[in-house]
């Protein structure tokens, strides 16, 4: 995995544009995926126990919104020998690009297909897990209930959904509290007070996170039959959906 550091917003600009996963993003990605979401690490950790659980032989696997292949390659680690085939999905040619680099720097049975593309857009079936590590929150909120419908669809009973993702909080003090903890948590990874509020402006369009209540109704009504939060730091959270 690359490891240059992100430095992207450290100087002031007059004019901050809506945040994208171009070239630039991609390039010190690593670094700003783990200087800004607390416990990433150890959820990518837990991915690779939750395939090592959950994954059968013969069934598909679906990394959604891959980005570098952080969450696929802790997954092939875990499940040598199943016959499965792991099915990495993300729209940004220059995340694909590396993420294609990091997966051919291991060697593994199991086969990836890397696929440039919308998630909204592809197939999903026969799949025992399938995970949304930090990407339905980029996905407009219209658009996020028939995402979890088709992921629920193309899971066989049993499966298992991963869903991590930045949450918001009804109760203004909760919200505030933990927003304020996670800007301590980027001030001590490095970040300084510019860089923090400059990439805030350019997250504010393109990254609208929900509630736990909201993603816990959405997938209940969609028919996931378990539904539980397993990991939660400061507003930063990671939930199960059971088929
Ligand atoms: C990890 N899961 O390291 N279709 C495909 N990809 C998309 C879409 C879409 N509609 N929208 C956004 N993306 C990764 C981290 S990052 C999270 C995921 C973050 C992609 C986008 O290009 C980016 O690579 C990823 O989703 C979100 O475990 O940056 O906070």
């Amino acid at each position: 995995m690359n490891t240059s550091q992100d430095t992207i917003y450290a100087q002031p600009s007059d004019h901050i544009s809506d945040f994208q996963f171009d070239n630039r993003v991609a390039g010190v990605f690593s670094d700003m995926i783990r200087r800004s979401v607390p416990g990433y690490t150890q959820i990518i950790n837990t991915i690779g126990e939750f395939a090592d659980r959950f994954v059968k032989p013969n069934t598909q696997i679906y990394d959604l919104g891959c980005s570098l292949g952080a969450a696929t390659l802790s997954i092939r680690r875990q499940i040598h020998g199943r016959d499965c085939r792991i099915i990495a999905v993300d729209n940004s040619e220059s995340m694909v690009t590396r993420c294609q680099e990091n997966l051919n720097a291991y060697v593994s049975d199991t086969a990836v297909e890397l696929i440039c593309g919308d998630i909204r857009d592809i197939e999903i079936n026969n799949a025992s897990l399938v995970v949304l590590n930090f990407t339905l929150q980029f996905l407009p909120p219209e658009d996020r209930e028939a995402l979890i419908a088709k992921i629920y669809r193309g899971l066989i009973p049993g499966g298992i959904l991963v869903l991590s993702e930045k949450l918001r909080f009804d109760d203004a003090p909760v919200q505030s509290l933990l927003e304020e903890l996670h800007l301590d948590f980027k001030r001590a990874n490095g970040y300084s007070e510019l860089e923090i509020s400059q990439k805030r402006s350019a997250l504010e369009n393109v990254m609208k996170p929900d509630t736990f209540a909201i993603h816990q109704e959405r997938l209940t009504r969609q028919g996931f039959s378990h539904v539980s939060l397993w990991f939660q730091c400061f507003n930063f959270a990671s939930m199960v959906a059971i088929k």
